[in-house]
């Protein structure tokens, strides 16, 4: 089902292994990994190694961290919407968070900005910030998840991502959309979560120009996804077939990561 290898776990316990890399799963992927009813059994094909050593122990994680992405892709609805809020519930202000400190968020100049297309579309053209603004733009009230233990609710409006791919002639069936920031952030979405109708090039936020803290001049919204999956300042969009790995998605993060 997730295109694994039958494997045989030599000198391990099947099913106490699986109870342990269950415990393993963070909650809401374990939560859904039980509701899906997937069988603790599956869990246990992907070990093809004795846990004896901490290097297996270590592959181990991998493994159950590449399954936990299959399984969130495998459950994820793409039609789901996440829930939507009042203004009334808007976090003002809004935390700021980046892998530096406010004072080194990129300056991004919106006149000579340019968002460069590249990989598997019709036109390759760049946008500037003039054309983008002329696409038909949609306000969601949301709530942002952050790993590092907070959330707020926030006000975007941009392009859904949808509609942008659907005209420069994407390839809907590839893999992934993959985003680069000014900053050198990197992020993969997988494209079910860029074609879900929430999934947004924003170029607003909280009925004013989108602020240098929060990525101007375009992030891309994911209300699906916790906030690392959000890239801000982004400068490039590429559709792609071959994972491309982010920057905390190469630090260990799953990169399906939904909400
Ligand atoms: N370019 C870029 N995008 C990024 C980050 C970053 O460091 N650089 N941090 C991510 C993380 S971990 C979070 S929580 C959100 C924070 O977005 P905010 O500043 O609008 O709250 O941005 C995400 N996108
Ligand atoms: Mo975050």
């Amino acid at each position: 089902m997730f295109g694994l290898k039958r494997l045989i776990i030599p000198g391990v316990d099947k099913r106490l292994l699986a109870r342990d890399a269950t415990k393993m799963l963070p909650d809401p992927s374990r939560r859904r990994f039980l509701a899906g009813g997937a069988s603790l059994g599956a869990l246990t094909l992907l070990t093809g190694c004795d846990v004896v050593d901490q290097v297996s122990a270590e592959k181990l994680l991998v493994q159950i961290s590449k399954f936990n992405d299959a399984v969130q892709a495998a459950i994820f609805d793409p039609e789901q919407l996440a829930p939507s809020f009042p203004e009334s519930a808007i976090t003002r202000p809004f935390p700021f968070n980046a892998f530096y400190s406010l004072d080194e968020a990129p300056r991004v100049d919106g006149d000579q900005y340019r968002l460069e297309i590249s990989g598997l579309v019709g036109d390759k053209s760049s946008w500037s910030l003039a054309q983008l603004a002329q696409l038909p733009q949609q306000t969601q009230i949301t709530r942002h998840v952050c790993v590092e233990g907070w959330s707020a609710i926030g006000s975007w409006t941009g392009v859904p991502l949808r509609e942008f791919l659907q005209r420069i002639g994407a390839d809907l069936r590839a893999n992934y959309v993959w985003f680069r920031c000014a900053d050198g952030y990197t992020s993969p979405i997988d494209m079910p979560t860029a074609l879900h109708p929430q999934t947004q090039i924003t170029l607003g936020f909280d009925g004013t120009t989108l602020p240098r803290a929060y990525g101007y001049p375009i992030k891309i919204r994911i209300p699906t996804k916790l906030g690392f999956k959000n890239p801000k300042y982004v400068v490039s969009l590429e559709v792609t077939n071959d994972y491309k790995g982010g920057y905390w998605e190469d630090q260990g993060y799953n990169s399906f990561s939904g909400l």
